[in-house]
């Protein structure tokens, strides 16, 4: 790998206008440590920096990119998009083709809204669940991330976990008030938050599988058990599936557990990489959404046709073929970062979840924010170092999930756990 003397000189002009040098905070390195690669471009399952690095990319946008880097399809639609315009702020034939498309898939989803991003799709989501009940209160798992809307920025995980800051300063602290804390897995936590709120609490929103706090898929009966207890005690269930969504079926988690929410949140995939998000769910929920209803909702670029035609093309694509591809390539890595961690004899738990993988550096399971806290974030930063030298992408931060692609290929697999065999010893030696 060549110094990225380019990308450091980049970085320091990027600080003087940008706040941390980046436009999102985890892209910035803080936790693995050294200055962030700046891409040139990429294509297919690799990224080039500015220097001429070429990475085999396991962060792939942080999860939209299941077709990978630039397909030439994609590429050619948004391109033919482009030339009959590219926003026209008023109705196009595109949104509702792409809600159909969406509730084909999601039938729970009676009706979809469109947005720019998965942090207007929760925040719009949380107001018309308390629209809808006349509540306040929305109870969050810790570890989880539903975007930076302020009630959501308590303990949350993702970036605010990467950087430290899981409860934000700025966040008033009525807004954060409203916002109860469960613990992941752990229905006790939810069930005790019912009782001593009784008729307070508009909704439980929760990752069905979570990618905030590095991967943790949800144990037996937990979705079940908190759509048993939203429903007994009037409370909505909103189901995040901003990463879920289309990434490990067609249908997201609920059509893997077999849970119906009355509200789900979708961003990354829907939009093929570029920005959309959705909310939606029961119509009777729903059609309180401006201007059905009064519960106002609004954004200039909602639903522009270049994001509809790249989600479109990438909903198209999502076959059987491409989950078991997938779902065995996830396999074949999560088993190949297992096994160079113990012939490295380094401790190391591996959570996986179809192409979903996240190598926690710790020795007991990680099942929630607390034992994912308990991971060696120094031993994750020698490893992503390690793995960074010889080719090989991961997500800046122990606290995120790693993604394949249709466009990640045995081969990739096999040279990312060579890689990762040379990284471990590195890593035995420092920690
Ligand atoms: P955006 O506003 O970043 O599009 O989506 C927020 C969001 C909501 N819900 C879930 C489950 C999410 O994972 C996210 C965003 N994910 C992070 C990565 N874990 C985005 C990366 C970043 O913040 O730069």
């Amino acid at each position: 790998m060549r110094t990225p003397v380019r990308s450091q000189k980049l970085f320091a002009r990027a600080r003087q206008i940008l706040p941390g040098g980046v436009d999102s905070p985890v892209r910035a390195f803080q936790a693995v440590g050294g200055s962030p690669l700046f891409i040139r471009r990429a294509s297919g399952a690799t990224i080039e920096d500015v220097d001429g690095n070429r990475f085999i990319d396991y962060v792939m946008s942080w999860g939209p990119l299941i077709h990978g880097h630039a397909p030439r399809g994609l590429v050619k639609a948004i391109a033919g998009a482009a030339r009959l315009g590219t926003s026209f702020g008023a109705p196009s034939p595109l949104e509702h083709e792409l809600g159909e498309r969406v509730r084909a898939l999601i039938p729970s989803m009676e009706r979809v809204r469109f947005v720019s991003s998965g942090t207007e799709a929760a925040m719009s989501a949380a107001r018309v669940a308390r629209a809808f009940t006349g509540r306040d209160k929305i109870v969050k798992f810790a570890g989880c991330y539903h975007g930076h809307a302020d009630g959501f920025l308590v303990k949350a995980g993702s970036g605010a976990t990467t950087l430290g800051v899981p409860t934000s300063p700025g966040v008033a602290r009525p807004v954060a008030a409203d916002t109860l804390l469960a613990r992941y897995n752990d229905l006790a936590s939810v069930d005790a938050l019912c009782e001593a709120q009784a008729g307070a609490i508009a909704a439980v929103i929760v990752e069905p599988i979570a990618g905030n706090m590095g991967l943790v898929s949800p144990t037996e009966g937990f979705l079940q058990g908190l759509r048993t207890l939203t429903t007994r005690h009037g409370i909505l269930l909103v189901f995040d599936e901003v990463i879920s969504g289309f990434r490990a079926s067609a249908g997201g988690a609920q059509s893997i557990f077999g849970i119906t929410p009355d509200l789900t949140c979708l961003g990354k995939i829907i939009g093929g990489g570029l920005p959309v998000g959705a909310y939606g769910g029961r119509a009777d929920i729903m059609e309180m959404v401006a201007p059905a209803g009064p519960v106002y909702q609004a954004g200039t670029l909602s639903g522009n046709p270049l994001a509809m035609t790249a989600g479109l093309w990438s909903l198209k694509r999502l076959t059987p073929r491409l989950y078991k591809d997938l779902a065995r390539r996830g396999s074949l890595l999560a088993a190949g970062l297992a096994d160079a961690a113990r012939a490295a004899g380094v401790r190391l738990q591996v959570n996986a979840f179809a192409s979903m993988v996240t190598p926690f550096f710790t020795s007991s399971p990680v099942r929630d924010y607390d034992s994912a806290l308990a991971a060696n974030t120094a031993a994750y930063s020698a490893f992503f170092r390690g793995m960074l030298a010889r080719g090989v992408y991961p997500p800046p931060s122990q606290f995120e999930a790693w993604f394949l692609s249709a466009a990640h290929t045995d081969r990739h697999v096999e040279q990312t756990v060579t890689a990762a065999r040379a990284a471990m010893k590195a890593v035995s030696r420092t920690i």
